[in-house]
């Protein structure tokens, strides 16, 4: 749960965080009997704890296909990351990786802790692959494929256009949304999205992380490939490590603020792809892991720490968006309110300032035009504060309450907001 500390500064963090805790009791309990399930699932908790919780909750069938998608996803990630395999080795495994989930003698040993055991212990995702349907195993036979042909081509080449970090963005993380969209469809719940909406999904989860892990890939022992374009890099420091000392802390925020800029591009097409969704089941799954991502955007523009630390949304934070992400009105209400949090750090001495204002107005605009927030106050207000707004300069903490004023239906109105820091 949440620290000690965290829950006594924030005591409204603490019935969600319960709630979380007791969520993740209950399916831990659910874990199915048979063994290779159960390794499944177990699996699933170890790796992705909360965000397995949100997998839960999908009907049977779906649950069960995006449970072993995860997994394959994960192995294939844990070979691509293993800087111990000679490239050699490595290539043929990741092409011939879709083929392997049909195989269960198949077996590779790498990477460490819980992905070691997922490694070790492979034949249990595919003994669970080849039970499921048809639809899904040719749907995550294929990404699959594709995906392992993509990191393939990356083992050997550096991100160095915008270009390439699309690309590169795409076979990770878009293919998964093209993958995730096809399991929805067979599930015979949804109908098909368009590949590039999808695509978008999948890449604004995976800016998200390659900006906030910034100083954990730099920092790692054997060195990790990085993924910032030196497209956008170069343009403040000659090698991307500089961009962690102290003396080129005013480079590095400019340089983030980019990245952040460059991220924010997805997100018209991450809303017209939630708002097409039917299942309330798929609906979470998908609108979560957005939601924390653009928290996470507006917590880490303009904030050196991503270059000092790790900046990660709160446990309790975490838990709420868990428990109040139901519908299309919350999304664009956290897409809204998370913007106005970045909005007033905009520096108008940034290099970027009028580009990023321009995206964070057009996200704004996309959830006005929805119409449906001047209905409801904001979903976010029982979020106060959402980061330490105590810490904020006095004319930051009072954009936030513009924005509710702002969400109010009419201009008359003025209601007064009781948790104001
Ligand atoms: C995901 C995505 C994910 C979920 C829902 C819809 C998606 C549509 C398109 C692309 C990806 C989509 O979500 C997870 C979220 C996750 O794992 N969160 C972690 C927290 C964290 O900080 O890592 C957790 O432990 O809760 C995600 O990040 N990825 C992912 C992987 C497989 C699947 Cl099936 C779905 C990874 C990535 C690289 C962003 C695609």
């Amino acid at each position: 749960m949440g620290s000690l500390a965290a829950v006594l500064r924030h005591p409204d963090d603490l019935y969600p965080l319960l709630k979380l805790k007791m969520a993740s009791r209950q399916a831990e309990k659910q874990i199915p009997p048979e063994p290779h399930w159960a390794f499944c699932y177990s699996m699933l908790h170890k790796v992705s704890r909360s965000f397995a919780l949100v997998i839960q909750q999908l009907g049977t069938d779906l649950r069960n296909a995006v449970c072993i998608f995860y997994l394959v996803l994960r192995a294939l990630d844990t070979v691509e990351d293993d800087t111990s395999i000679p490239t050699d080795v490595k290539v043929p495994i990741l092409i011939a990786f879709h083929r392997h989930v049909y195989d269960r003698e198949w077996h590779f040993s790498c990477g460490t802790k819980e992905y070691k055991v997922l490694m070790d212990q492979f034949h249990h995702v595919s003994t669970a692959f080849l039970e499921l349907g048809k639809g899904y195993q040719d749907a995550i036979e294929d990404i699959t494929k594709r995906m392992g042909a993509g990191m393939a081509k990356f083992i050997c080449k550096e991100v160095e256009s915008i270009d390439d970090y699309d690309e590169y963005c795409y076979y990770v993380a878009g293919l998964v949304g093209l993958g995730l969209s096809k399991l929805f469809y067979a599930s015979g719940t949804e109908d098909l999205a368009p590949d590039s909406l999808s695509n978008s999904m999948g890449l604004f989860l995976q800016k998200t992380n390659i900006i906030r892990d910034y100083l954990e890939d730099i920092n790692e022992i054997p060195k990790c490939r990085m993924f910032w374009p030196r497209e956008i890099w170069s343009k403040y420091v000659n090698k991307l490590e500089d961009l962690k000392y102290e003396e080129n802390s005013d480079k590095a925020v400019q340089c983030l603020n980019d990245m952040v800029t460059n991220a924010l591009m997805h997100v018209e097409d991450c809303l017209k792809y939630m708002s097409a969704l039917r299942d309330h089941a798929i609906f979470r799954f998908c609108a979560i892991p957005q939601i924390m991502a653009i928290g996470t955007l507006a917590l880490c523009y303009n904030n050196i720490e991503v270059f000092r630390g790790v900046v990660k949304m709160r446990r309790g934070l975490t838990a709420k968006v868990i428990d109040r992400t139901n519908n299309m009105t919350d999304v664009y209400l956290a897409f809204y309110d998370f913007s106005n949090i970045l909005k007033p750090k905009i520096n108008k001495n940034d290099p970027n300032a009028t580009k990023t204002l321009s995206r964070v107005e057009a996200i704004q605009k996309a959830c006005m035009d929805s119409g449906v927030l001047n209905k409801r106050l904001s979903y976010f207000s029982s979020y106060w504060p959402l980061f330490s707004l105590t810490s904020l300069p006095p004319e930051q903490a009072s954009s936030r309450i513009t924005t509710i004023f702002n969400l109010l239906p009419g201009p008359s109105i003025v209601r007064p907001i009781k948790c104001l820091p």
